[in-house]
């Protein structure tokens, strides 16, 4: 075993992985608390799903409680999931738990990968395939390239194909806000802080919003003008679970079958 070896089972290993991401289910853009939710409950159907991460961390703004306090908070309804998943957590007032960010971070995280989802981080959205009408897939590069000046790199993108892209990028809702720079939707941008309206509404509202996309988690909010919620996570895990189950009965319609 030398150098080459080392550098030949790195590169053959992404070359495989790629190989078989480039049709899938699923792409889930956005690897925090909502969208790793959503992969998870996918692929627990034995469906195929790839996660895009443009950081080469996944869990969002998952690892942290707020101003730099790693405590997170969840209120009654999700605490379902928590125990599906393995966070622990303590009762800190009615109906109202906390559990430490980086504990429920990992656990997540490793739960999520568990179920074979596949994960291509330091990856970003770019644009969205559209044909027919619909939303087939995404456009994606290596995050460093976009931090370089156009003057010294043009590296074209290349495209994924998907039977459905959901949009978990939080505040930014960056597929979305494509699909309304297109003229396809229209965006209203989040609110002032409202935490009990925000967490019941983004659930509510976590849907398709255009042939081909489901948005969930924070991006629900800036898609329809909902109040921010600050630092409690209940709603990510409800939003990004409904987001996969309605995935998951588009994708075995017999109307999806014919399109
Ligand atoms: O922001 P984020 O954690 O979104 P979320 O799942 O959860 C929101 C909460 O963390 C918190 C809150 C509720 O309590 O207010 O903010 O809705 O995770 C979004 C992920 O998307 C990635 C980003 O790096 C983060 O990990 N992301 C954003 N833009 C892109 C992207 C992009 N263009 N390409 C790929 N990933």
């Amino acid at each position: 075993m030398s150098e080459k070896d080392i550098s030949l089972s790195i590169v053959k290993d992404f070359y495989e992985k790629f190989c078989k991401v480039v049709e899938n289910d699923v792409v889930v853009v956005g690897g925090g608390p909502s969208g790793l939710i959503a992969a998870r409950e996918i692929a627990k159907d034995g469906l195929k799903v790839l996660i895009i991460e443009r950081n080469n961390y996944l869990g969002g703004g998952f690892w942290i409680g707020g101003y730099l306090m790693n405590g997170v908070t969840f209120r009654e309804q999700a605490k379902d999931i928590l125990d599906e998943i393995g966070i622990p957590y303590k009762k800190v007032g009615d109906g109202l738990f906390i559990t430490d960010g980086p504990v429920a971070c990992s656990r997540l995280i490793y739960s999520t990968c568990e179920k074979k989802v596949t994960i291509l981080n330091m990856t970003n959205f770019e644009d969205i395939i559209l044909k027919d009408g619909r939303v087939r897939g995404v456009v994606v590069n290596w995050t460093p390239v976009s931090g370089l000046p156009r003057e010294i790199t043009c590296v074209d993108p290349i495209g994924i194909e998907t039977k459905i892209v959901i949009d978990a990028t939080g505040h930014d809702a960056i597929v979305a806000r494509n699909l309304e720079k297109r003229g396809l939707i229209e965006m209203k941008g989040f609110g002032p802080m409202n935490v009990e309206e925000s967490e019941y509404l983004v659930v509510e509202m976590t849907g398709e919003i255009y042939p081909g996309v489901i948005v969930c988690g924070m991006a629900v909010s800036t898609v329809y003008g909902l109040p921010r919620m600050g630092p409690t996570f209940g709603s990510m895990f409800l939003s990004g679970k409904k987001a996969g189950k309605i995935a998951k009965d588009i994708i075995f319609s017999k109307e999806f079958i014919k399109i």
